[in-house]
């Protein structure tokens, strides 16, 4: 009786236990080589931005590199909970760690945890953004404070900025006005003009693949997920109707952001306001930065090569770096030896973050470092394989260029020539019921393929009765293009509006001996889509006349390609590239998003190849041994 009365006395006497989860349990810190601090730093409005600064233990008079951004602070400085800073903090990171530097991850105003109104992308100050804060003051405030030795000790008062994509944006942000504190920066793929040719737009073109990202990220302050879309088949998900219909169906109206883009479907003073390579031209920034896109770039392949060109025009050359590698979007973040089935020399992103960023950022946050002695553009040539390193870029041009464009005209019977394409034309149905895949289907944006989507076999497409093909016989010597091509396209349609989409191609001869499946690959190396409706203006849309020959005329995204012997030169033309981009109803509607189901209607569009109408890509075809490549440095890793 007793045993059995005692545990049951004792269980009278001590409370009940409350489970095996004590109130708080935070495992000792020991063994780390880093102070992790999360501070709410005050903007000049009294917000309070989340950020966290990550500290190696036991360092003086270090540097500061900073990135801002509206995916999660503590997320980005998490890579796991490491005692080691090196595997705490990201992969691109791991040059910084090793050299010491003091990492800060902050979120932007209104998300994750800092307070405040999000806007997104949010614009300067000004029309466009009423109040007294933007990213470019947030980057001061914020620079500002960690450069006070009363906040952050052990720092040297230097501070580079880094980020990709909207990262990269909140970098171009801060060097509109930048703090002087701001010694160098790093701006990845940054969005410079969301309509032109980097998120939202492509030429007026609406890119369908980011509108979940508009719900996932404006539904919520924290994480968020896109709305469902329906099946698996993106194809079918968005055939049904105009990327209005969708987003109204998935709640869009609740989204201020989606409402103000909808009612700005032009190039009109809401987008011309926000361009920041016109914007970095009227204020050109002296802080050393090194621009950064990938060539299959398939998010923001407009903006870095944009924005150093708008600097080397207001003579910004001595600090103006350009870096264009064989990447995918942000690729240059992570491991870089391959893209699709394509390897190269080595991991080319390390190269770019070891050879390239960190030799830079040594010499302007680290007194005493030697220079980097950057190349003025390092251009991936990725018909060779290797690394140019160059003293001037482009190498051919419309003008100002070692060389001109050279016409390549589309001519008869499929054929690619440098004669023009004598009389006629060729003509397909362009069915906005049956729109050319950007992929094979079925296309979900989900499935895996979004990242390199951009080296994607084009012979899905090529054959379809509704695309046109032109190639060259096989090359008997090498063609090297350096620079940005231009479609220079003359067509009609029987619509009243209508989408051009013109794609570079590499044939690769049909027979490989050492990987059979590369057999006949057309590699693109270049595409982009253009809306009829802007050809004379993008602020100003209008009608295309139905059936009189229009122009249109548009830059391609830059190459640094040859095209080997035995391969073919390859032009493709169709007039859609579906779900990547929302259709074109092809019936002239004052906003697309807004068309109606019986505005969409098949046309028949004919490309011209005669005479004054000889349409043709112009190529910035250089000669191979082009003087002005200096020898390539880069050594495999
Ligand atoms: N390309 C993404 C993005 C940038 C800016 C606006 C919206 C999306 C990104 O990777 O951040």
């Amino acid at each position: 009786a007793a045993a059995v009365a005692a545990p049951l006395a004792a269980q009278q006497q001590a409370p009940a236990p409350a489970g095996d989860i004590p109130a708080a349990f935070s495992p000792p810190k020991v063994g780390y080589d880093y102070d992790k601090r999360v501070v709410m730093v005050p903007m000049r409005d009294g917000t309070k931005l989340y950020t966290v600064i990550v500290v190696p233990k036991g360092v003086k008079d270090a540097p500061i590199v900073l990135t801002r951004t509206p995916y999660n602070a503590a997320g980005r400085a998490n890579r796991s909970d490491s005692p080691s800073m090196l595997n705490a903090l990201p992969l691109a990171d791991e040059g910084f760690v090793k050299g010491g530097y003091i990492r800060v991850y902050q979120d932007v105003r209104g998300k994750y945890g800092s307070e405040g109104d999000y806007v997104v992308t949010r614009p300067p100050i000004g029309p466009l953004n009423p109040t007294a804060v933007d990213h470019t003051t947030d980057a001061w405030d914020t620079i500002d404070w960690l450069v006070n030795k009363a906040n952050l000790p052990e720092s040297n008062g230097r501070v580079g900025m880094i980020g990709s994509s909207y990262e990269g944006f909140t970098v171009v942000m801060a060097l509109l006005k930048p703090h002087p504190a701001l010694k160098v920066a790093a701006p990845e793929s940054p969005m410079i003009d969301g309509w032109m040719g980097d998120d939202w737009y492509h030429y007026g073109a609406f890119r369908l693949a980011n509108i979940g990202w508009i719900g996932s990220q404006t539904g919520y302050k924290g994480a968020g997920k896109a709305p469902p879309s329906g099946g698996w088949d993106d194809y079918d998900n968005f055939r049904t109707g105009s990327a209005g219909d969708w987003a109204k169906k998935s709640g869009y109206d609740q989204l201020p952001f989606w409402k103000r883009f909808v009612s700005h479907p032009a190039y009109d003073a809401y987008w011309q306001g926000q361009a920041l390579d016109k914007l970095l031209a009227a204020n050109p920034s002296d802080v050393p930065t090194i621009w950064e896109q990938g060539l299959w770039d398939q998010e923001d392949m407009y903006g870095a090569i944009t924005a150093w060109e708008a600097l080397k025009a207001k003579g910004k050359t001595g600090n103006n770096f350009l870096v264009m590698g064989p990447w995918r979007h942000s690729q240059v973040n992570r491991e870089g030896r391959s893209l699709g089935p394509f390897q190269w020399n080595g991991d080319t992103a390390a190269q770019f973050r070891d050879d390239m960023v960190l030799p830079l950022f040594d010499q302007y946050l680290k007194p005493g470092s030697p220079a980097a002695n950057l190349p003025v553009a390092a251009i991936y040539n990725t018909g060779e394989n290797r690394w140019d390193r160059l003293s001037q870029w482009p190498l051919a041009c419309e003008a100002g260029c070692a060389a001109p464009l050279t016409p390549l005209f589309l001519q008869a019977d499929g054929a690619l020539g440098f004669a023009r394409g004598g009389q006629g034309g060729d003509r397909y149905v362009s069915d906005p019921a049956k729109p050319v895949p950007h992929l094979p289907r079925p296309v979900n944006f989900d499935d895996g393929r979004w990242g390199d989507w951009l080296v994607s076999d084009q012979r899905h497409a090529d054959g379809r009765p509704d695309v046109l093909t032109y190639q060259t016989a096989p090359l008997t010597q090498a063609v090297r293009v350096s620079g940005a091509p231009f479609a220079n396209l003359f067509a009609r349609t029987t619509g009243t509006d209508g989408d051009f989409v013109v794609k570079i191609i590499d044939v690769y001869p049909a027979a490989n001996a050492t990987d059979p499946k590369m057999g006949g690959y057309q590699l693109p190396i270049s595409l982009d889509i253009f809306r009829g409706r802007y050809r004379d203006s993008f602020a100003k849309p209008s009608a295309i006349p139905a059936g009189r020959v229009q122009r249109y005329r548009f830059r391609l995204p830059t190459v640094n390609h040859v095209f080997q012997p035995g391969h073919r030169i390859m032009v493709q033309v169709q007039s859609s590239l579906f779900p990547l981009y929302d259709r074109n109803p092809q019936t002239y509607v004052p906003n697309i998003f807004l068309a109606r189901p019986q505005d969409y209607k098949a046309a028949t569009v004919t490309i011209e190849r005669g005479g004054a109408s000889a349409s043709a890509v112009e190529l910035p075809i250089v000669p191979v041994d082009q003087a002005a490549v200096a020898a390539s440095a880069s050594g495999a890793r």
